[in-house]
């Protein structure tokens, strides 16, 4: 822990630096120092302003989610901003790093406010369910309008210092040494109070409410937009940013007061918690403890399709040399044009400058040689999934990368055992399971083999971070951790369709859980013709004693692939994107139903979504048991990450939690005593209910 927060005077000025490693998240220890640390700075006859910074690598990011779902303790952030804003001599404060959340309102309540060139400020609450509490919602709107400050609450996403200074939210950005220029600016101000001025505080700004028509229509057209919203926070943002220009400040914190706490204790927000918590604890992995990860600058991929080009775009991005891979002219000029288009479409949308683009592609080495990768550091194979086409890979590799170079790859459900017993260095070989888009999705499964050396392990994982993505461990089975569900997802549902529900009405029920599409649209948009063949493959390996349902199969037959071939589940007129339900997809149905001697009956969209969760909820209790996930929160930020289970429900194995091991044990046995063996509950809901335990007791 460091300091919590230093006094200093300098020139007339009391420095106080806010120091709490790492992010200096505002816990009650912290504002309780503060707070006396302002009281000092107005009775010390020495000081004739203050100045608010931070030392570390950031100015506050917030309040201390930690402290969130315990007993408030005082002083409350809301009462630390009163108290700042209330002081009698100018507070200055002086923002470098990402001034976040509470923090943000820290520097609002602040008197003025100076920022480094590359900082960072936003309010990101909303990504946790909430809205800003520490009077964030009245004082930002007061100095930027409306709009802006509705942009910043709802979509949680930071501005840069330079438009902050254009809507408002500070007064300069420090051209020099920001400490410095803040000190100098803390005197001046300090100078004219004593002269007679008052210090500015924000509560009183009207400039943001100078405009009350654009004001309230651009409360309007949000309140609109976020008509059907599933989460309590935004439209209460609203509603406070409303109250602003309406109400007192008084009045208008008492109502941000009041919506922050009830939708601080909402489910979604207890949701959104755990994810965030989730996602930096998949991080943590043994190996990363034990062993040191090797270096990589340079990088090899091989396969240039939509897979390898996206993984070869990230790699760039991230300031890796990178030689890719094809067989031949062709497909590499393909592979080629893929990686431009992606640059393309960044610059188009400001991700990239094109000088930026330039640098990376000069980074690209394209060839058609496997030797080439002689140098490489890393190489990822990336070509279609065939185990066959992905030995012959790996052998090349083998031959031609260096000693100590890690071959990796990208196969998401081959055995990697198998994949690394066919080389002469399987302490060298791991999985690294991209999703597609590999350029958007932030998910990597790290497969780690029987035989991975635990550096080539800690490798994948820094590297995958240095990528900007979420890596979690997953261990060697069919389909990992996040297929293997969806396998159990899928089959559920085709149980269901084979039973009377239509796939409209399964993908209906799943949409309104949360999912963004249903599993057979998602079936339709990757194409049927894969998991066809992939069934086909494990045909002789079935247990003939497992209920198989044909559907899938027989639309295959009919040569209905999905949207690329303009019929699947759905039909898709005229190359169209939006399947519309097909008549002919409900008739195969029944007459499959008919020929199976099946009764359809009925499914409530309930019955559906419970009977989805729960088969996922049991895959995902047989793959930690089975050692193949580390963690029930590894679990949910794959399903989070990889395969759009809704964030504001937490993931499966929280929502297992929630609904309590008792009653999902009892009905999973049911349904194995009236359904079959699908149904068996997981050993490890069993043993955690033995010991009266929950899941999140296995996070750690
Ligand atoms: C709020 O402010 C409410 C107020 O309006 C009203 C209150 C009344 N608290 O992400 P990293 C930890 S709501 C506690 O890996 P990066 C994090 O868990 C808050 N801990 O680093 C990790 O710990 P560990 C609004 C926090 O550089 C370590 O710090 N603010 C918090 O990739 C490093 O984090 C937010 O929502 C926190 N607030 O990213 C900001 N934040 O090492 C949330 C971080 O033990 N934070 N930690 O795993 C972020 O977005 C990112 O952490 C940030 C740094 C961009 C700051």
């Amino acid at each position: 822990m460091g300091k919590l927060v230093t006094y200093e005077v300098r020139e007339g000025v009391a420095v106080l630096t806010i120091d709490n490693p790492p992010v200096n998240a505002l816990g009650a220890a912290l504002r309780r120092k503060l707070m006396r640390r302002i009281a000092r700075a107005e009775g010390d006859e020495a000081v004739r302003a203050t100045v608010i910074r931070a030392a570390g690598r950031t100015f506050p990011v917030g309040a201390d989610v930690r402290e969130f779902g315990q007993p408030p303790k005082a002083p409350l952030l809301p009462e630390l901003c009163d108290r700042i804003e209330a002081a009698q001599k100018p507070v200055v404060v002086a923002i470098h790093g990402t001034a976040l959340g509470g923090g943000l309102e820290i520097a609002l309540a602040g008197h003025y406010r100076i920022a480094d060139s590359g900082a960072r400020l936003g309010l990101p609450e909303v990504l946790l369910g909430i809205l800003p509490g520490a009077g964030g919602t009245q004082r930002t709107p007061r100095l930027t309008g409306a709009d802006p400050a509705l942009e910043m609450m709802l979509s949680g996403r930071p501005v840069s210092a330079q438009r902050a200074l254009e809507i408002g939210l500070i007064d300069r950005i420090a051209e020099g040494e920001l400490t410095e220029e803040a000190i100098a600016w803390a005197r001046e101000l300090g100078e004219a109070v004593e002269a007679g001025a008052t210090p500015r505080r924000s509560r009183d700004q009207r400039a943001g409410l100078a405009d009350p028509d654009a004001y309230l229509r651009a409360i309007a057209e949000r309140r609109k937009a976020l008509q059907g919203s599933r989460l309590p926070a935004p439209p209460r943002i609203v509603d406070c940013v409303e109250a602003a220009l309406l109400v007192p400040f008084e009045t208008g914190l008492a109502m941000e007061r009041a919506a922050f706490e009830e939708c601080l204790a909402s489910d979604e927000a207890a949701a959104l918690r755990h994810a965030f918590f989730a996602e930096r604890l998949v991080a943590k992995v043994p190996e990363l403890a034990r062993a040191e990860p090797r270096e990589v600058a340079r990088l090899g991929v091989v396969g240039a399709g939509l897979m390898g080009a996206g993984i070869a775009t990230v790699c760039l991005a991230a300031g890796l040399e990178v030689t890719l891979v094809e067989r031949d002219e062709a497909a590499l000029a393909a592979g080629l044009e893929r990686i431009e288009k992606l640059h393309a479409r960044a610059v188009e949308k400001g991700r990239a400058r094109p000088e930026q683009v330039a640098e990376r592609m000069a980074r690209l080495r394209p060839v058609t040689d496997m030797e080439a990768l002689g140098e490489v550091d890393l190489a990822i194979e990336a070509v279609f999934e065939d185990e066959q086409a992905k030995r012959a890979v790996f052998a090349g590799l083998d031959r031609v990368l260096r000693p100590g170079a890690i071959l990796a790859t990208n196969t998401s459900y081959l055995d990697i055992d198998a994949l690394a017993a066919a080389t002469s260095r399987p302490e060298d070989v791991i999985g690294l399971h991209f999703f597609s888009p590999a350029h958007v999705m932030k998910l990597v499964e790290v497969v780690v083999g029987a035989r991975s050396d635990e550096a080539v392990t800690a490798t994948a994982f820094a590297l995958a971070r240095r990528l900007g993505k979420v890596p979690v461990r997953a261990g060697v089975c069919d389909g990992f951790i996040g297929n293997r569900i969806l396998t159990a997802y899928r089959q559920v549902a085709d149980f269901m369709l084979e039973d009377g529900a239509s796939p409209y009405e399964i993908d209906a029920a799943m949409r309104d859980y949360g999912f963004a599409l249903g599993p057979y649209q998602v079936a339709d948009m990757a194409g049927l013709d894969i998991a066809w063949a992939r069934r086909k493959r494990l045909a002789a390996s079935r247990d003939p004693a497992e209920r198989y349902v044909r559907i899938a199969d027989l639309l295959c037959e009919a040569g209905r692939f999905g949207q690329k071939t303009g019929a699947g589940y759905y039909r898709y007129e005229g190359g169209s994107r939006h399947g519309a339900p097909d008549p002919e997809v409900l008739a195969l149905i029944d007459a499959e139903r008919a020929e199976r001697g099946i009764r359809p009956r009925p499914f409530s969209p309930e019955e559906i979504q419970r009977r989805c969760l729960e088969a996922m909820i049991n895959e995902g209790a047989r793959i930690l048991g089975e050692g193949i996930a580390l963690r029930p929160a590894d679990i949910d930020v794959v399903m989070l990450l990889g395969y759009g289970f809704p964030r504001w429900r937490g993931g499966p194995m929280f929502e297992a939690d929630r609904i309590g091991l008792l009653p999902l044990h009892a009905e999973l046995a049911r349904r194995a005593r009236e359904e079959g063996d699908f149904w068996r509950p997981a050993p490890l809901l069993e043993e955690l209910l033995a010991d009266g335990r929950r899941l999140r007791d296995l996070n750690g």
